[in-house]
This record gives C-alpha cells, structure tokens and sequence, in this order.
C-alpha cells in the first residue's frame, strides 16, 4: 500500500488536535505518517503532537508550514488538514482507492461540527456547498507528484488559499474526484472570534485579489449561487436560514473592514 503523508499546521490548538489525531488513529488506512507544523503554540500543542507524530515548529503563518510538512513528507499521497477539523473513519481509505483509480487531486467534502443555534446555522450552508462547482475545493488530498508540480500551496496566501490551489490544480489538467466519506470542520462561532478571523483575512484580501483573480467573484459574492440552488433546503428551515444570512452579513462586513483597513493602509503608506 502506498504511504500517505498528513500535513497539519498548528498554533494554540491541543484540544482540536487531539480531537483530529485521534480520529487519524482510527483510519482504515494505516500506511500514515503524520507531520505536525507548529507555529510556536504558547499552550503545549508541540509538545503534545511530538508525542504523536513528527513534528516540529516554524512560522510566521500556516503556509509556511503547510509547504515545510510537504517538503518533509515521504508520501505517494499528501493530505492538508487543520487542527480543527475530524475525520470519517474510511476517508483515507477512500482517498487512496480514488487515487490508485488515476485520480490526482480529490474533494473532501465538509460537513459543520459543533452544536447550538450558530452551529446548526454553519452546518445547513455547508449544506448548501456539498457539489458546488466553486464552492468545494480539492486542496486535502494531492498525489505528491502533483503538488509539487503545480508548486504546492501559495507561498503568501492566508484566506482562500485552498480555492487557489484547487484553481492551478485544474489549470495544469489534475485528474480532480470527490470522496463520499467526510470532514467534520468544527469551525468556531463564537461572535467575535468569527468577527477578528474574517477582519484578518480581509486584511489579506488584496493579495488574494491580485494573485488569483479568476474565479474569486462567485466565492466571494454575498447571494452565492448555492443558497439559490439550495432554496429548498434552506426553506424547510426558516429560523437557521435566517440565522445563516446573519452570520454571513457579519463575516462580510468583517472582511469588508479588514479590506477597507487594508487600502487606507496602502493610500497612507502603512
Ligand atoms: N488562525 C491561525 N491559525 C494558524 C496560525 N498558524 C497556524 N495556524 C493553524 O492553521 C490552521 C488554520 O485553520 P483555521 O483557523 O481553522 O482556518 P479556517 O479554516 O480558514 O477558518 P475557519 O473556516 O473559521 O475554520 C489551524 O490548524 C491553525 O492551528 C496562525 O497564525 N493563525
Ligand atoms: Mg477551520
């Protein structure tokens, strides 16, 4: 069996962590090496995954670490994922299968985690993104060669990184497929925790803007053709429908004030 390499960047996450390393240890697939990136985490995250996995640390942000774990990776197969999400039990499994069949690149599809109004708001518009032509992205499971051919994840993207990467794997003819099993992604939803993340990206945004210009208009559109694809999903639950278009105004408003923040900086030379 091929042997596949995990990559994971981290900083202040040892409770996520060892959420996803413990569903990495209940893999169908063993043939695994697992590589942890840390970003000098304050809270013993390093220490906890060197006793786990390799794993070692750099900065200055997670794609950094994300190609350091690939240059460090024996893997046939590479696979990308952040301390805060979980793993289907076959998904690798699943993964190498689709690989063996000449597939380079493969779509991880994510479902929400977590519980609560706010949580079962972020479930329903992953949802509505499950087979969205622009919203799923095939940046978690790459045959090696691949990646490195296409040069891997952007050297300066934070915030839509993995769309862009996905963008160049097509570009260079990357054989793309779609696992069934999945990734629970427990994103955070706590109001101001949304609020700085989505700000910090909009302060990152005109780079994404200026390096990868092609399709970012549908990811970044407010009314994305999902929801409209999705209306009858989103009308069978009216209250987190409602809870959704809320979450969304605020992370656009929070992007469009990292963004503003960001040309103000630009026109005064900051
Ligand atoms: N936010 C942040 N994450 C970092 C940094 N360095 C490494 N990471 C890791 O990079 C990964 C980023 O994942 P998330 O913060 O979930 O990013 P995201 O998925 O775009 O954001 P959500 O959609 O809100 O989950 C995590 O594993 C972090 O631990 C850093 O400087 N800032
Ligand atoms: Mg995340």
């Amino acid at each position: 069996m091929p042997l596949v390499s995990i990559v994971i960047p981290t900083r202040n996450c040892r409770a996520e962590l060892s959420r996803l390393l413990d569903s990495i240890e209940r893999q169908t697939f063993r043939d695994l090496e697992v590589i942890v990136v840390d970003n000098f985490s304050a809270d013993g995250t390093f220490e906890a995954a060197a006793k786990r996995a390799i794993a070692f640390q750099l900065g200055p942000e997670r794609h950094t670490q994300r190609a350091a774990g690939a240059a460090r990776a024996r893997g046939e197969y590479l696979m990308f994922f952040d301390a805060d999400m979980e793993l289907d039990p076959t998904l690798v499994e699943e993964c190498v299968a689709l690989g063996r069949q000449g597939f380079d690149a493969v779509i991880l599809p994510e479902r929400g985690g977590g519980c609560g109004y706010w949580a079962e708001c972020q479930k329903l518009e992953k949802e509505c993104y499950w087979e969205d032509p622009w919203m799923e992205a095939a940046n978690r499971f790459i045959r090696a060669e691949t990646y490195r051919r296409v040069g891997g994840y952007h050297p300066e993207l934070v915030g839509e990184e993995d769309f862009e990467l996905h963008d160049r794997l097509v570009a260079a003819g990357a054989r793309v497929g779609r696992s069934r099993a999945m990734i629970t992604h427990h994103e955070g939803t706590a109001f101001w925790g949304v609020v700085r993340k989505k700000f910090y990206y909009g302060t990152r945004a005109r780079r994404v803007f200026r390096e990868a210009p092609g399709n970012n208009f549908m990811r970044f559109v407010f009314l994305k053709p999902a929801y409209f694809r999705n209306w009858r999903r989103l009308a069978r639950h009216p209250l987190l429908a409602l809870g959704l278009v809320t979450m969304k105004t605020v992370q656009f408003l929070a992007g469009g004030a990292g963004f503003a923040l960001s040309l103000a900086r630009r026109t005064t030379g900051g």
